[in-house]
């Protein structure tokens, strides 16, 4: 008797700004076994032109709760700002649908918690997180390094996330919650290790800022081994979108691979092009991300960043946030990891 295995799963989507446009293209044009049937934004009419180019048929919401509960919606992706995310993806799960959440999860570790409480009660992994950077080749092979002691013991990590520019909405406690996030999840997968302390410095600031936000900030972590990471955030930093990484070892340092570009030899320089966005320099891991995404669906199984992860790294958002208002290194207490996780 043949098996029915199902091979496409029909996607709603919530939130169609810049990356919720760009999750449409890619899940349409570049990878396979999804459909996007149904999005939902609060400008409609920006819903309704981010998906006309990849389905014409599919449903315009105007209430996201429709959309959620919708019969041929069969998973959710949120990509609205970031303070909305808990309540589409609480519901989501109360639906019993896999949902894709972009980072962060929520803005509070409050709402992280309720979010992997409601899931456990289920039973069953429902949600990941668009956590894209341990799909990214350069940060795997990394983690390759590491693992086969080629640097020997990390001692130190030197690394910096820098944005060309931001927007009046951004403020400074951003530069953690929607910023830094990546690298609290991204330097623990690395290091297999835990934040055991932060704290936030300001050092001069930039005149290409406004008064809501203090940039650049710099990030001093602390693990359980005792590794030593500090992160330069600096989300106008004008000349580019640049992702930095060293870990520097006992016996060796590993670097983050610049992203290939073409190296232009002309007028007595040697150029090479730095990327402007984060679209372009993590395409590859977008794609991937989505794929594992799609591909667990499809087999009733989701392996990639989960709300735990989105959990352990608001509980580390929060300490550097306050630590932003003390000036003081704060403690990070992470909770364990329930075998559910595991
Ligand atoms: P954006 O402002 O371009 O788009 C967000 C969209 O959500 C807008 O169209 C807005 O109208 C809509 N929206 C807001 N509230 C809504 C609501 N209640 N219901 C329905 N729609 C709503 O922002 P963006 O850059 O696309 O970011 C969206 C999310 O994706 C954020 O959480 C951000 O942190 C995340 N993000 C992740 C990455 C990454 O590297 N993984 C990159 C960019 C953005
Ligand atoms: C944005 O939301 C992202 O997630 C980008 O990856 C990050 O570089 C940027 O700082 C955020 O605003």
């Amino acid at each position: 008797m043949s098996q029915n295995i199902k091979k496409v799963i029909n996607i709603g989507v919530i939130g169609t700004g810049a990356i919720g446009e760009d999750h449409i293209r890619r899940c349409t044009q570049t990878l396979t076994g999804a459909k996007i049937v149904a999005v939902n934004d609060i400008d409609a009419e920006r819903a309704k032109k981010a998906v006309a180019p990849y389905n014409s048929e599919a449903k315009v919401y105007t209430n996201v709760y429709e959309l959620i509960h919708a019969s041929d919606v069969e998973v959710v992706m949120v990509t609205s700002w970031g303070q909305t995310h808990a309540e589409f993806v609480l519901e989501a799960i109360k639906a019993g649908k896999y949902v894709f959440c972009e980072k962060p999860l929520a803005t509070t570790a409050e709402d992280c918690k309720k979010i992997v409480d409601a899931e456990q009660a289920g039973g069953k992994r429902l949600v990941q997180v668009g956590f894209m950077r341990p799909y990214d080749s350069g940060y795997r092979e990394l983690r390759r390094v590491i693992e086969e002691g080629k640097i020997g013991q990390p001692l130190m990590i030197h690394a910096a996330h820098r944005n060309p520019r931001v927007g009046p909405n951004y403020v400074t406690s951003m530069g953690i919650t929607d910023t830094l996030i990546h690298e609290l999840d991204v330097l623990r997968w690395l290091l297999d290790d835990d934040y055991v302390s932060a704290q936030v410095i300001f050092p001069r600031q930039t005149q290409c800022t406004h008064e809501k936000l203090r940039d650049p900030q710099l990030v001093l972590l602390e693990t359980k081994s005792g590794i030593r990471i500090d992160v330069e955030v600096f989300v106008n930093c004008q000349y580019g979108y640049d992702i930095q990484c060293s870990v520097v070892g006992e016996k060796g340092i590993v670097s983050l691979p610049e992203p290939s570009t073409v190296t232009l030899r002309s007028e007595a320089k040697l150029y090479n092009t730095i990327l402007m966005d984060w679209k372009d320099r993590f395409i590859e891991a977008y794609d991937v991300e989505m794929q594992d995404f799609i591909n667990g669906c499809l087999a009733n199984k989701l392996a990639g960043p989960s709300s735990w992860n989105g959990y352990v790294a608001a509980v580390a958002a929060e300490a550097c946030i306050k630590s932003q208002e003390t000036g003081k290194v704060e403690p990070i207490t992470l909770p364990v990891c329930p075998n559910f996780y595991k």
